[in-house]
């Protein structure tokens, strides 16, 4: 079977997260994706956070699954023609370095396109063009500025970052979309572009709807947030503690166990749908005659005591139970799930979603295979690459080097 990307060559100049998560994704459909490192030290990710001593990272390992490693200096002057043969020979690079670094190792834009005018030429960076485009940012930098963090959290509180990295691989997922898109149009145009994507804009994005409460405001109170009808608003988008984004109240209650497990609890959404089966289930039937309880009108003043009658039933069972329960009557709801149950959730091992791998260094790891699952285009997980483990094929089959170009290469530090 073939692969959606296959053919297509990736020059993989990306480090840290966001870069590695875009270029994982694009190697998971079939491009054959080359990461460039820095000989001696690679990608820093590699070093940090480790589990294991003298190997590699789960933080590197994770994010670099399906790529072929070649360590290059590209600030040494031979690094740096070998660089441009790469540039000639591949499709599309994508980096996130700090703003510039690419120009400082001497191929500015103008210059990847006159090396290769088929050149898509793809970029992570903190922010768009403004007071802050020269700036290096990091995950919760962007979770920050990009309208995330002062719009999560409880009121009253301090903004909160949120642990999915939608700063990080969120942006990787937006750029990947982009290279997509601008291959697609190469085949149209024969031309390459640049495609860039700021990390504050990828946030911004994902919190969509935050801004389109900003826009409500204006007009009234929002009425599906836990402000309401009895806190205050202020000028802007508040937090919403657990409430639910859309206009069907949820909320998280307690479930058996939650003195000792932390994650014993579920989320509930009372949609009027199917309140009535809901109010049933939880014993509370009278509900349903009642004035005071029986629309959603009613009830919008007093969510506080919907969700404390239904947490009363909710902490008599377990969250599975609770799903068991709720599912069939079509109340939405779903269980908060720890990092070691969905490790171990069988259903998420069969679709390979949670996939283990081995490596030589470290053993068999877990990691999240691809989320995105296409019908004639299957993804296998293969483990990351060692540092430099394909220098010599990379500079052979790609390159044509001889071996004693290689050796020479080698002798001068370029590699
Ligand atoms: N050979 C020689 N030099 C190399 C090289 C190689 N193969 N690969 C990288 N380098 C050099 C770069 O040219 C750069 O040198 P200069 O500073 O002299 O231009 C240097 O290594 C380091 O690059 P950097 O400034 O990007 O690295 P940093 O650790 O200081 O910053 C980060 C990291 C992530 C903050 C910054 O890269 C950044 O803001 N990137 C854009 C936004 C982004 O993607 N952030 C998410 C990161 S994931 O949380």
């Amino acid at each position: 079977m073939t692969k959606a990307l296959e053919g297509v060559r990736i020059l993989d100049m990306t480090h840290v997260q966001s870069g590695p998560t875009c270029t994982q994704l694009l190697a998971w459909f079939g491009a054959d994706v080359i990461k460039v490192e820095r000989p001696g030290t690679g990608d820093a990710t590699r070093g940090q956070l480790r589990d294991v001593p003298d190997a590699d990272s789960l933080y590197f390992t994770m994010l670099n699954s399906n790529k072929r490693s070649v360590t290059l200096n590209t600030k040494s002057e031979q690094g740096q023609a070998i660089f441009a043969k790469l540039i000639a020979s591949c499709d599309v690079m994508v980096e996130n370095f700090a703003p510039g670094a690419i120009d400082r190792m001497g191929f500015p834009w103008e210059k990847i396109q006159e090396i290769n005018p088929r050149m898509i030429y793809a970029s992570v960076k903190g922010f768009g063009p403004g007071p802050y485009v020269d700036c290096k940012v990091y995950e919760n930098v962007a979770q920050c500025t990009g309208g995330s963090a002062s719009t999560t959290g409880f009121d009253p509180g301090p903004p909160l970052v949120t642990g999915a990295q939608i700063g990080d691989s969120g942006t990787g997922l937006h750029l990947a979309l982009g290279i997509v898109a601008a291959l697609s149009q190469r085949e149209t145009t024969g031309r390459g572009q640049r495609v860039e994507c700021a990390m504050q804009d990828g946030v911004l994005n994902l919190c969509r709807v935050k801004l389109r409460d900003q826009q409500r405001l204006a007009h009234g109170p929002l009425k599906e947030y836990p402000q309401y009808p009895n806190g205050t608003f202020g000028a802007a988008t508040p937090r919403a503690g657990n409430a639910s984004g859309g206009g069907q109240p949820g909320w998280i209650v307690k479930c058996k166990g939650w003195e000792q497990d932390p994650d014993s609890y579920v989320y509930v959404i009372t949609q009027a749908a199917s309140f009535h089966e809901l109010a049933k289930a939880i014993g509370r039937a009278d509900w349903l005659e009642d004035p005071e309880w029986n629309t959603p009108e009613a009830r919008l003043p007093k969510l506080d005591q919907v969700f404390e009658e239904i947490e009363r039933w909710t902490m008599t069972k377990t969250k599975f139970e609770v799903m068991d329960i709720l599912n069939p009557l079509n109340v939405p709801c779903g269980p908060i799930l720890s990092m070691k149950e969905l490790a171990e959730e069988p259903s998420l091992r069969a679709t390979g979603t949670v996939v283990e791998v081995d490596h030589p260094e470290r053993g068999p790891y877990l990691t999240v295979g691809n989320p995105i699952k296409l019908s004639d285009s299957l993804t296998e997980v293969e483990r990351s690459p060692l540092l430099g483990e394909h220098t010599d094929e990379i500079l052979k089959d790609v390159l044509g080097f001889s071996d004693e170009e290689i050796a020479a290469a080698k002798e001068a530090g370029a590699v």
